[in-house]
């Protein structure tokens, strides 16, 4: 049997402030085509079985254009592949926080071949491929509720498919970044991929193998918190073979995103600086035109930052799609204890880690040691019930 597995479209994803022509967020309109595009190859590639891995769309609430632009292309799928189930499970993106709020998803199983599990954890058994597929959305793996993750004894063939972080095993070398926060996570331990004929996960944005029969197929296009980190590796979507045990990675295409070679402003000019940002953009094969485009500048102190050519800058800015003149200010680095196995990080250490690695400022304004000594006040303040005190305080300070 041949599966496509596909996860983290991210549908209604939307940044820059920029429009495409007709109106639509330039970011959703990339984001809706190379959807587009991975489905046309998988309708060439004829699975028996489709599988989407969660974060169906960016938010629970996505706008009317991303609704009705998924519920076509997966219409469409389904149409072109009419033997072929489809089955979309929940991720933590699309998984509402109150139960009021409702699934966004269960339109989609209105879709003749589409079976949607967007909540609790459910077994399908796919009587014409005699296949079971244990579906563990979000949901399922944060309820605090222990699931039995175990392989259906009376199907001939049977997939695991779920959305979070795995860890122990291959996932602590193979997973570069430490994944989308709010995630569920899983062991490997638990999963136990040898139990499976094949292990689709959703969540990772990266495709990556971590079993011969366990891949995360990564999102279509660099959608996450921060998409620096998914440079250099392509976007798509997997199929697996469960006759030849073998998963292949198919690219889609994507917009361009270049984080060019930072440099330390230490001992430099204005004017030299300007040069060098000048010369780094002259590089860049094809130009800036539609690209998006990260530079960063580190120790540019205040007076630096204001004295560079900001017209230039600006010009920048217009040509690209996005361009992000990233310039840090002189600091004093701690190195934070990160990932430290066999302890769970504590939520104070997790705001102070994302803070520090990932949080990018949106102007060199920010004194990012201001901001860290602030969240770890509110922290401390949260955690004796006096927050709101400690807003009020920060606002008049
Ligand atoms: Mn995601």
């Amino acid at each position: 049997m041949l599966i496509a597995h596909l996860a983290d479209l991210h549908l209604g994803y939307r940044a820059y402030h920029r429009l495409a022509p007709g109106g639509i967020n330039a970011r959703e309109r990339d984001v809706a085509r190379a959807f587009r595009a991975a489905l046309d190859r998988v309708i060439e590639l004829r699975p028996e079985l489709v599988l989407v891995a969660g974060d169906v769309f960016h938010t629970v609430r996505p706008s009317n254009s991303a609704i009705a632009d998924a519920f076509r292309q997966f219409a469409r799928l389904a149409a072109a592949l009419p033997e072929a189930p489809i089955v979309v499970i929940a991720g933590n993106h699309d998984s509402p926080r109150a139960v009021e709020t409702g699934s966004i998803l269960r339109l989609l199983a209105e879709i003749p071949g589409v079976l949607v599990v967007d909540d609790a954890a459910r077994s399908l058994y796919l009587e014409a491929l005699d296949t079971s597929v244990l579906c563990l959305p979000h949901n399922a793996l944060t309820a605090g509720e222990v699931v039995a993750i175990e392989p259906d004894v009376a199907a001939g063939t049977n997939i695991l498919l779920l959305h979070g972080t795995v860890a122990g095993g291959a996932a602590e070398q193979k997973l570069r970044y430490v994944s989308e926060y709010g995630g569920a996570k899983v062991e490997t331990s638990e999963i136990r991929p040898e139990f499976w004929d094949y292990v689709a996960l959703g969540h990772y944005h990266i495709a990556t193998e971590l079993a011969p029969n366990m891949w995360y197929a990564g999102a279509v296009e660099r959608t996450s918190t921060n998409i620096w980190e998914e440079i250099g590796s392509e976007k798509g979507f997997v199929t697996y073979d469960t006759e030849r045990r073998r998963g292949t990675f198919h690219p889609v295409p994507t917009r361009e995103v270049l984080d060019l070679p930072r440099f330390s402003a230490r001992g430099m000019t204005p004017a030299e600086i300007d040069a060098r940002i000048r010369a780094l953009v002259e590089e860049i094969p094809g130009g800036m035109k539609g690209k998006i485009v990260r530079l960063i500048v580190t120790d540019v102190t205040r007076d630096l930052f204001r004295e560079l050519d900001h017209r230039y800058i600006r010009e920048l800015k217009a040509e690209a799609l996005h361009f992000h003149l990233d310039a840090r200010r002189p600091e004093v680095r701690r190195v934070v204890g990160y990932g430290a196995p066999g302890r769970r990080r504590t939520l104070d250490e997790e705001v102070e880690s994302f803070l520090r690695l990932h949080w990018q400022p949106s102007s060199p304004e920010i004194d990012r040691e201001r901001l860290v000594a602030l969240a770890a006040r509110f922290m401390a303040e949260a955690a004796k019930g006096e927050l709101e005190d400690a807003l009020v305080d920060s606002r008049e300070a």
